[in-house]
């Protein structure tokens, strides 16, 4: 509060810059424009400022993560994204893997007298593995483990699986919840430009159909994140414009929980020749949809993919979210070069991970329920199983 008003008050900063800080303060949302410059010409520093003043101003201290586990059933996919390290196309099957439906549920089992609240279940694009298989597969998910949350399906599967089934979005989405399924992780939305998508995933589903896909699950009360992949060939434009897209859709529906800024990671893929940002770049983009994304009330930095290192230093940069343990359950981006070849956190690593930068650690439900408020815990009492 103190530092904005300070960068108001002093004036030596540059005119745009300071209008912009005005109209944090007074809570008003930004244009298109003012997005754009902020990428063009906000230094570290001064977004950092912006964005912990709305942070604190929505969420005081409060930092949330979950315990929590992917299932990643195939990588074997249909489609040919070119930032992707971790599918394997069908004509390659016998480089990738599928798992069975007994293996997914042994995993399932496997956590039966674990405290985790969530299963995050996405992957690969299977021509096999369609709409009823999954459907039928979350119910029995949910016989061994009735309370937990199953966040699954990007909109890329779900089109597909729809399509496939020859079912509208709204009868497919209706199927899958009355299996069980309770909300939709964020991913596939990569830069909605449509000539960007063109270069980079022109095969799957078009931003129309993931804007559909996911304003259709919040009519049926389905909420959802959202994601976007940055990094890469977009311009800040682009940046801006995908946000403005979700921001419209957020300002009809309300369904979005989270943002998630996907880094671009750049190893084994067919775009290895474009390099990663740097870690500035990094807190940059956490810190601009931060403030870009008034209506949404949660920016989370998924570990697994920047490092546990910039999740924490993002704490500081709008971020309030740091996602959960996933005890080395996902591969995406490992395969993609991330520097968690195995991500596995302890409850006790991400509480501490959060005390050590001055935050409040809050263990949540996938809809942002308080399970354990943690600010008080004693690092040395030892006393968090799991
Ligand atoms: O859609 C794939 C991305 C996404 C690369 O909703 C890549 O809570 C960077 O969406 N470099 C899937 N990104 C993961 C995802 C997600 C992850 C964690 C939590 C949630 C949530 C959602 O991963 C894909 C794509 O955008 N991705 N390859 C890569 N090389
Ligand atoms: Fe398939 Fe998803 Fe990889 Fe694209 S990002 S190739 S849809 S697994």
């Amino acid at each position: 509060m103190e530092n904005l008003g300070r960068i108001i008050a002093e004036g030596n900063l540059d005119q745009d810059l300071i209008q912009i800080a005005e109209k944090v303060k007074e809570g008003k949302r930004l244009t298109t424009e003012e997005g754009i410059t902020l990428f063009e010409k906000g230094e570290l520093a001064y977004l950092g400022v912006l964005a912990n003043y709305i942070r604190e101003k929505k969420h005081g201290n409060k930092t949330y993560f979950n315990r929590n586990i992917h299932i990643e059933p195939t990588n074997i996919c249909v489609f040919d994204c070119k930032f992707c390290s971790y599918s394997r196309l069908l004509k390659h099957k016998q480089e990738g893997w599928e798992m069975t439906e007994e293996e997914i549920l042994e995993t399932m089992r496997s956590y039966e007298n674990k405290p985790i609240t969530e299963v995050h279940i996405v992957g690969g694009v299977h021509p096999k593995m369609g709409l009823h298989y999954f459907a039928n597969l979350i119910k029995k998910i949910k016989e061994i483990r009735p309370d937990i949350h199953v966040k699954a399906f990007t909109a890329v599967e779900l089109e597909y699986m729809c399509r496939k089934a020859k079912v509208s979005y709204e009868e497919g989405l209706k199927i899958l919840k009355d299996h069980g399924q309770n909300s939709l992780p964020g991913g596939g939305a990569e830069i909605f430009d449509e000539e960007i998508r063109e270069k980079i995933c022109a095969d799957k589903c078009s931003s129309a159909q993931w804007l559909e896909i996911h304003e259709t699950a919040h009519k049926l009360d389905m909420p959802s994140n959202a994601t976007m992949l940055y990094g890469h060939i977009e311009s800040y434009a682009h940046r801006i414009d995908h946000m403005n897209r979700l921001r419209e859709l957020q300002d009809k529906t309300g369904g979005f929980n989270t943002f998630i800024p996907l880094k671009f990671r750049n190893k084994g893929n067919q775009m290895s020749d474009v390099d990663e940002t740097t870690m500035i770049e990094d807190l940059r983009n956490y810190a601009i949809s931060r403030v870009y994304m008034d209506n949404f009330d949660h920016i989370k930095a998924y570990w697994p993919m920047i490092g546990r290192k910039t999740a924490q230093a993002s704490l500081n940069f709008g971020v309030n979210d740091i996602d959960g343990t996933i005890d080395d359950t996902t591969k995406i981006y490992s395969m993609a070069g991330s520097e968690e070849q195995s991500p596995t956190l302890t409850t006790e690593q991400l509480i501490k991970m959060v005390l050590d930068a001055g935050r409040q650690p809050i263990e949540r439900g996938t809809l942002y329920e308080v399970i354990n408020d943690y600010s008080d815990y004693k690092l040395e009492d030892n006393s968090v199983a799991y």
